[in-house]
């Protein structure tokens, strides 16, 4: 018989989402009447904009020409969509060349964790997305659960007190450090002069940032930074990862992107990029090339103008969340929010008590989907995430269901 991967043994907790579901389901069979209303999972609600599913449409067709059609692309993506997003969403911080599309950021995320092996030490934000941790417990980059964290894993606590920026001491010389920001869960975006103090001090200590961007165009501070390569020396020593999913919902579509610059090597002089692209060239086969017709159609101007008008509406749904939790029966239980109006996601801490507590609560007296603070690192603890993805009806309906509650 095979040997089990021993990184599976070492997961100590199921992936947060399916366990969050697991729970709605649980609740739904036992409450058959209840109309449940998810702000838990980030997954988007609104349909694709109609200029971009008709690029979409008019490519899939075209694949039924013979003049139209085409078979495997580039591995790294289309050649126009890199260049694209390197000229958009980089204004020349990237080359194209840098560009990799994907399916998706988690995707990524995983597929990353090949580049760095098994040796490699990581650091994360805590609380964070928690594919970073349990992804480097697969690949046996991270070890046992002690009952504080994994093994191998330099936990980064970001709480009110340090205003959701790290202390970044802990941290070890020549470690992976994964940052995400705007931050799921607690919403905080890093400032220019924050990112500065990480790559300085990633650049001074040998480590690289993998620096998750999913939520970049929610930022509407001007002021803040949307990608790490707006900082001086990032390109020495970060990666960021990206997708399309949060501003073009193309949550069920699948697109990414990771940009790798040029001049990010390892310890023995050679380069990051050339590896990433034999990973992708080796372990990746291209995004759909329907989807990256897509991806083109987002990056026109009249795409930029649809995908700012579906991430304003739910903007508009996050501030009414942060209004509800900020009621009088919200404040005298002593619930304490935290929401920047740059991210999809409000942090709400519940002094004294435990996430899934809460998350219960709130699922049962409101029949409202959470999502556990606890489940997204040991700092989460008695905090929830409150998701702003979610029809506007609903987001009301569930908003009044809160408000009416007596804690
Ligand atoms: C539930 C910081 C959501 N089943 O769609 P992708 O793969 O391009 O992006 C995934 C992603 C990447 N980086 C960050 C993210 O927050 C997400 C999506 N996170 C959430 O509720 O936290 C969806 C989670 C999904 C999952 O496991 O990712």
């Amino acid at each position: 018989m095979l040997t089990r991967n021993e990184g599976f043994a070492n997961l100590t907790a199921g992936y947060l989402f399916p366990e969050v579901a697991r729970r709605r389901r649980e609740y739904a069979a036992a409450h058959p009447d209840a109309k449940i209303i998810s702000l838990g999972i980030g997954n988007t609600t609104e349909p694709l904009p109609k200029f971009i599913a008709k690029k979409m449409a008019d490519y899939a067709l075209g694949l039924a020409t013979p003049e139209g059609y085409s078979g495997y692309g580039d591995e790294q993506g289309n050649t126009e969509l890199r260049k694209k997003i390197a000229e958009v969403w980089y204004k020349g911080l990237a080359d194209e060349s840098e560009v990799f599309i994907s399916d998706g950021a988690k995707c990524d995320i995983a597929r990353i964790q090949t580049l760095f092996g098994r040796k490699v030490k990581i650091a994360v934000q805590d609380p964070a997305y928690p594919v970073y941790v349990d992804g480097s417990v697969i690949v046996g980059a991270a070890g046992k659960n002690n009952g504080t964290g994994y093994e191998g894993v330099t936990y980064m606590p970001c709480t009110p007190e340090n205003d959701f920026f790290p202390e970044l001491s802990v941290v070890e010389p020549n470690s992976l450090i994964y940052f995400c920001s705007p931050n799921n869960p607690t919403g905080a975006v890093a400032t220019k002069e924050q990112l500065k103090k990480l790559v300085d001090f990633a650049n001074k200590n040998g480590c690289i940032i993998i620096f998750d961007g999913a939520y970049r165009e929610f930022i509407r501070d001007p002021s803040l930074p949307k990608t790490i390569f707006e900082i001086e020396g990032a390109r020495t020593c970060a990666i960021e990862i990206n997708s399309f999913s949060k501003p073009a919902g193309f949550t069920g579509v699948r697109l990414g992107w990771s940009i790798v610059p040029n001049d990010l090597k390892f310890a023995d002089g050679t380069s990051v990029n050339r590896d990433w692209n034999r990973v992708m060239t080796t372990l990746f086969n291209g995004a759909s090339n329907v989807v990256q017709a897509g991806g083109l159609a987002c990056l026109e101007p009249e795409g930029l103008k649809a995908m700012k008008e579906v991430i304003d509406y739910y903007l508009e749904n996050a501030a009414l969340i942060k209004k509800t939790f900020e009621g009088e029966n919200f404040k005298k239980a002593g619930a304490e929010v935290y929401f920047t109006g740059n991210s999809p996601y409000i942090w709400v801490q519940f002094p004294g008590l435990k996430s899934w507590d809460v998350f219960d609560t709130l699922l049962d007296k409101c029949r409202v989907v959470t999502t556990p603070g606890s489940g997204f690192g040991p700092a989460g603890e008695s905090f929830i995430r409150i998701s702003a993805f979610g029809h506007h009806a609903d987001v009301e309906e569930a908003c009044k269901r809160l408000s009416e509650l007596a804690l």
